[in-house]
């Protein structure tokens, strides 16, 4: 019902709006207790700054049309795991006080961004208006997160499984069986070849099932090697591992050719004519990304021209970098 109503809503001016939720907002709380759940109209994509200096993190979300921001201003310290949670869904709550913790809805004569964390602010743009939560409003943040390792091919294809209860993929496949699952493994088969390099997905839809194969044999089906290149450490199947193949031993096979062979512009570890072995290079250190999501909410909000008992500020998405890849 609330959807339908905001809805009807968009063409009319913030003021109108906040106003006619308020009034809204107190008949329904007073009839039947249900929650009223207020959405403004806002892109709900948040974006962050930090001022070091003061220890303070800046959630924030603007519009120029008519211009006008929500702000969250929190302080770094203790809130870390905010944007590094230690689990899937991790909940943080911040009770807002109008100090340490601020909640404000503001208008301007101009773009917001001239103002909200410009190194040079716009001396021509003002806020005309300012509302800041009372005290007794709360922040709520839930934490999620999702890795891959970009190897061109999504998770789902790379045996990730169901996720469980906790957030973790108990199920998910480890071919080689160093311990990194497949999903956040950029070399599935520890050949030292990325599976990016391996042709994992030809016809660029996200579904591996045309990958290359080397050493497939159309011709003799039951005895041809049916595992493709990135899930193969014997790309040519002559019986040399690819991760031997690497004549100058630097850890990557791809820069490896045999100049005598009538091939020399195929590398060995695709070249079944040549199966010299050589010592393996040294493996690349693993990399994946963590992205990290939080959602933000703004519970109790008494910001003075309206008291909104939820408002739903949007989210915020960043990227980690992470090494190796051991499952927590
Ligand atoms: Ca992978
Ligand atoms: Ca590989
Ligand atoms: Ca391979
Ligand atoms: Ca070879």
């Amino acid at each position: 019902m609330s959807n339908s109503f905001i809805f009807a809503l968009k063409s009319i001016i913030m003021r109108q709006l906040l106003y006619i939720i308020f009034l809204v907002g107190f008949f329904y709380s007073c009839d039947d207790g249900d929650v009223f759940e207020v959405t403004l109209e806002f892109d709900q994509e948040l974006e962050l700054c930090i001022d070091a200096n003061q220890g303070d993190n800046l959630l924030y979300d603007t519009k120029v049309n008519p211009a006008e921001s929500l702000t969250l201003l929190f302080p770094i310290n203790n809130n870390e795991e905010i944007f590094d949670p230690p689990e899937q869904n991790f909940e943080k709550i911040l009770n807002i006080d109008g100090s340490n913790v601020m909640f404000n809805y503001r208008r301007y004569n101009g773009n917001p961004e001239d103002l909200i964390c410009a190194v040079v602010p716009n001396p021509g743009t003002t806020i005309i208006e300012d509302y800041a939560a009372a005290s007794g409003a709360e922040a709520v943040f839930m934490s999620s997160y999702e890795d891959d390792d970009n190897d061109g091919i999504p998770s789902e294809f790379e045996g990730r499984g169901e996720q469980a209860e906790d957030g973790s993929y108990p199920d998910a496949i480890d071919t080689d069986g160093d311990g990194i699952p497949n999903y956040i493994d950029q070399d599935d088969d520890n050949d030292n070849i990325p599976t990016a390099d391996e042709d994992p997905d030809p016809d660029g839809d996200g579904d591996p099932s045309d990958a290359l194969n080397t050493d497939f044999d159309s011709e003799m089906m039951a005895g041809s090697n049916i595992l493709p290149n990135y899930l193969d450490n014997d790309d040519d199947g002559d019986g040399t591992l690819t991760i031997n193949e690497d004549e100058d031993s630097d850890g990557s096979p791809l820069n490896d050719f045999d100049e005598e062979d009538e091939d020399p512009n195929t590398a060995r570890y695709l070249n079944p004519n040549v199966s010299e072995s050589f010592d393996a290079g040294a493996m690349e250190t693993n990399e994946y990304t963590r992205t990290v999501r939080v959602r933000v909410t703004i519970l109790e909000a008494n910001i003075g021209i309206a008291n909104l008992q939820t408002i739903d500020m949007g989210t915020y998405t960043l990227s980690i970098p992470l090494t190796g890849g051991l499952l927590d």
